[in-house]
């Protein structure tokens, strides 16, 4: 299977009002005057040295503290288990089992609302919109969704048929923001994963590995989440997983001179694709954007253009939550594509709709589980399919 690559759809962006907005931030986190945030020091003296092991430490500052993100203890869970042959299942098999929660509250739910009824009447449609809005869809999209689907009742005469509808508005508008592949310009292609603490950025490095193995590209994984030794471990256990590279430093090391030894070592190496994972939170009060800015500065100090994209990992059980995280995310950081994780755990895969939307970023990937095979390149038209 081919590994898709998307137009980078660059936001209007001002950096001046990202310095701004860094530092009302810096309000709130007032040590974040630290100016690690040079970027002459970015690459100096990379530490080569394999990483010490370490005991994870606690929490001692807060992240952002704009985003919020779920409290949660500090140990990175352990990458799944590999499944066994037989759970494997197919491609689309795996997106129907990983959105039934969802499913449930459209179809079951659905057809409930029928019971003894054979017309759409308005307390059908009042009863519709509270689903809509549980499945996250977002409040606007279902009051416009349902208007239209008002005007279409006289034809609607039993379940099947407003289901049908339903899948046709979803269709349109999740087809709106649909983005050409294309194969990568540039060797190595940089891609940069950010996002909150715990939304699945360094599984689904893991898992985009992975497919780029699969697809025969070269691949090497850059451990720019220093934070805690055990977050470095878990990544080393997805790259072993998907016969990928890794460039790690030690704990605590500066993440930016990772990411661009990371790209230094690809270079010489011949790789294809270098992943970056970063940390979502951070053991510094160093403010996470102004962080994240200097990675990206040091990326492109060795390979000019890169990191070609930059996907932001959103988790889709945090509901209307996530998009509020691609909003803040985005002024800061130049989004090129999001990946919405988590989706076979929640009800709320109406989040799907709510992004592609509301926010001009395109949905590149999704997460339907834990295992290596759970990230699927986003299809609008197999989502629907798989929704209903
Ligand atoms: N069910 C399910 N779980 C997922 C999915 N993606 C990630 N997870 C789980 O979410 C948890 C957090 O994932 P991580 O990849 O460690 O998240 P992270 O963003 O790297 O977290 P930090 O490094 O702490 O910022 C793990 O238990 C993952 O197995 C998914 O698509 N579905
Ligand atoms: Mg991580």
């Amino acid at each position: 299977m081919a590994l898709g690559w998307f137009k980078k759809k660059a936001p209007d962006e001002d950096d001046r009002s990202n310095e701004e907005q860094a530092a009302q931030s810096g309000e709130e986190t007032p040590d974040r005057e630290i100016d690690a945030l040079d970027t002459a020091q970015t690459a100096a003296e990379p530490d080569m040295q394999a990483d010490a092991p370490a005991e994870p430490e606690q929490a001692s500052s807060s992240p952002d503290q704009e985003i919020e993100a779920p409290p949660e203890d500090m140990t990175p869970p352990e990458p799944a288990p590999e499944p066994d042959a037989e759970q494997a299942g197919g491609f689309f098999k795996r997106l129907k089992n990983g959105l039934s929660k969802t499913r449930k509250v459209l179809t079951t739910d659905i057809d409930e609302l029928f019971t003894g009824k054979v017309k759409v009447d308005d307390e059908m449609l009042e009863d519709l919109e509270e689903l809509l809005i549980t499945a996250d869809i977002g409040v606007q999209t279902t009051m416009d969704i349902v208007e239209r689907l008002r005007k279409k009742a006289p034809r609607i005469s039993g379940p099947e048929d407003l289901k049908e509808i339903l899948k046709d508005e979803i269709r349109a508008l999740l087809n709106i923001d649909v983005e050409e592949s294309r194969e990568p310009a540039a060797k190595p292609h940089v891609i940069m994963v950010i996002g909150v603490n715990g939304v699945g950025k360094t599984t689904t490095i893991g898992k985009l590995a992975a497919k780029a193995k699969a697809a025969g590209q070269e691949v090497l994984i850059a451990a720019a989440d220093t934070f805690r030794a055990a977050a470095i471990e878990q990544l080393s256990i997805w790259a072993e997983r998907a016969d990928a590279d890794i460039v790690k430093h030690k704990e605590n090391s500066d993440p930016a001179a990772v990411a661009y030894d990371s790209v230094e070592a690809a270079l010489a190496r011949g790789k294809d694709l270098v992943l970056i994972d970063t940390a979502g939170r951070l053991h510094t009060k160093v403010n996470l954007m102004e962080e994240l800015k200097k990675i990206k500065r040091s990326v492109s100090k060795k390979l000019a253009g890169a990191p070609h994209e930059t996907l932001l990992v959103l988790d889709a059980t945090t509901g209307q939550n996530a998009l509020s995280q691609a909003k803040l995310f985005n002024e800061a950081m130049d989004i090129t594509g999001l990946a919405l994780t988590k989706l076979d755990g929640t009800a709320k895969g109406g989040i799907v709709v709510a992004i592609t939307s509301s926010l001009n970023i395109p949905l590149h990937y999704i997460g339907v589980g834990e295992q290596i095979d759970d990230l699927q390149a986003f299809d609008p038209e197999k989502f629907v399919d798989a929704l209903f």
